[in-house]
């Protein structure tokens, strides 16, 4: 059972509408993407060299906050540990962190989540499940060719997983919730694997209990879950092939996308969405009910990608603007022309395509619309003519 809190908590998450992505660690140094210890076949001590020169000059917390939250984004979510098993604080659990094994020596996630609590921005956590690099991790299926010497045994790794986990809610207060990744590496095992979630989820919450726990696990949710996530997808939908059997729960929803094609920093990819697409994608992920949590990959000197900025800069302006028609909504529905997200008795017609006038049917008169218009009360319809795309209507009922 959820506590008070916790419910308050889920609440909060699901007005926010609107997160960022952090996927950096020392893959960022090597500029292909997260995943370039597996898909570059290296063995660990050639990667794990990257860490003895990590030394992100550029890297502000503060700066880095303030443009998110200027952006006006609500929450972040920093990857702690990816699947390269690098953990970007300071952890007793292993010497391979970014306080003892890089000259940086500076706790980031520490800076970070400081720099959050500064700002009032809500501080989430990336947790990835799988490691490619630890012994005692149970194969699954990637990580194949880093050359360690495998001695599976999840006792100790699932120890190791709570241990880490307690860090990071213990010692850094203001962590408000978790991201779970890699629960897929063992889908395909002839044997179901057991990761004991539901264990895992009630030791997080007998330390925290309004910690909010989601899993990017791609199927129905698991009891014990704060919230569900779609990646790389709005919720419902499947168009990135990962989701086929993942129903829409009744739990706060959140999808994830990245501004370019990559999570972390590669350095061939500019190949970035406009600021128009992306607030869109906001606008589109709100009528469904979800938050955007939109994904940056910073570079390895510190810095945000330029290109990223610029997009949250726009995003900024429009989000100061027509906020309002964002935070706190609730689900809406889809039309040809496009999309209404709701608040009480306020809907918000986001005019998504190319139209010129629109019609729309009531269940309630409207007493108030923010563009001229002609409201039939016999049919219940309202119309609106001389609209233009992007346009935000506000209509008040009754
Ligand atoms: O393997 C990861 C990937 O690197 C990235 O972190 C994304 C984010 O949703 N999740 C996994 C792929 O499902």
């Amino acid at each position: 059972m959820p506590t008070d809190d916790n419910l308050q908590a889920r609440k909060e998450f699901e007005g926010f509408r609107f997160g960022i992505f952090l996927h950096w660690g020392i893959y960022s140094e090597y500029g292909q993407g997260e995943w370039y210890l597996n898909n570059g076949k290296l063995k660990q001590e050639e990667y794990q060299k990257a860490a003895s020169c990590f030394y992100p000059i550029r890297f502000h917390a503060k700066e880095w906050v303030r443009a998110f939250k200027d952006s006006g984004a609500k929450y972040i979510t920093l990857t702690s540990r990816h699947h390269d098993g690098f953990s970007m604080w300071r952890t007793k659990e292993s010497p391979y962190n970014i306080v003892d094994a890089t000259p940086f020596q500076r706790d980031v996630l520490g800076e970070l989540a400081d720099a959050c609590e500064e700002e009032g921005i809500r501080f989430h956590l990336y947790y990835s499940l799988l490691d490619w690099m630890r012994e005692d991790y149970p194969l699954g299926s990637t990580g194949h060719d880093t050359g360690r010497n495998l001695q599976p045994n999840y006792d100790s790794y699932f120890q190791f997983m709570k241990n880490q986990l307690r860090e990071l809610l213990c010692d850094y207060k203001n962590v408000e919730g978790l991201w779970f990744d890699g629960y897929w590496d063992h889908s395909h095992d002839a044997k179901p694997f057991d990761w004991r979630m539901t264990e895992l989820y009630n030791y997080i919450h007998s330390l925290k209990p309004r910690c909010l726990i989601g899993n990017n696990h791609h199927i129905a949710t698991i009891e014990g879950e704060d919230f569900q996530m779609f990646e790389r997808d709005l919720p419902g939908e499947n168009t990135a092939g990962f989701s086929p059997n993942q129903t829409v729960s009744q739990l706060p929803l959140e999808m994830c996308q990245t501004m370019n094609g990559n999570w972390g920093y590669h350095v061939g990819d500019l190949n970035y969405k406009s600021s128009r697409e992306l607030i869109t994608l906001l606008v589109r992920a709100a009528s469904k009910g979800s938050n955007l949590l939109l994904n940056i990959g910073p570079q390895p000197n510190g810095e945000i990608p330029a290109a990223a900025l610029d997009r949250l800069k726009d995003i900024g302006v429009w989000m100061r603007q027509h906020g309002e028609s964002i935070y706190g909504t609730t689900r809406g529905e889809e039309y040809p022309w496009g999309v209404t997200t709701r608040k009480g008795d306020v809907t918000y017609l986001h005019i998504l395509k190319d139209t010129d006038a629109i019609t729309l049917t009531l269940d309630k008169k409207p007493i108030f619309v923010s563009v001229p218009f002609q409201y039939d009360n016999r049919r219940h319809t309202l119309k609106i003519q001389n609209i233009q795309q992007f346009d935000i209507i506000r209509v008040e009922l009754k």
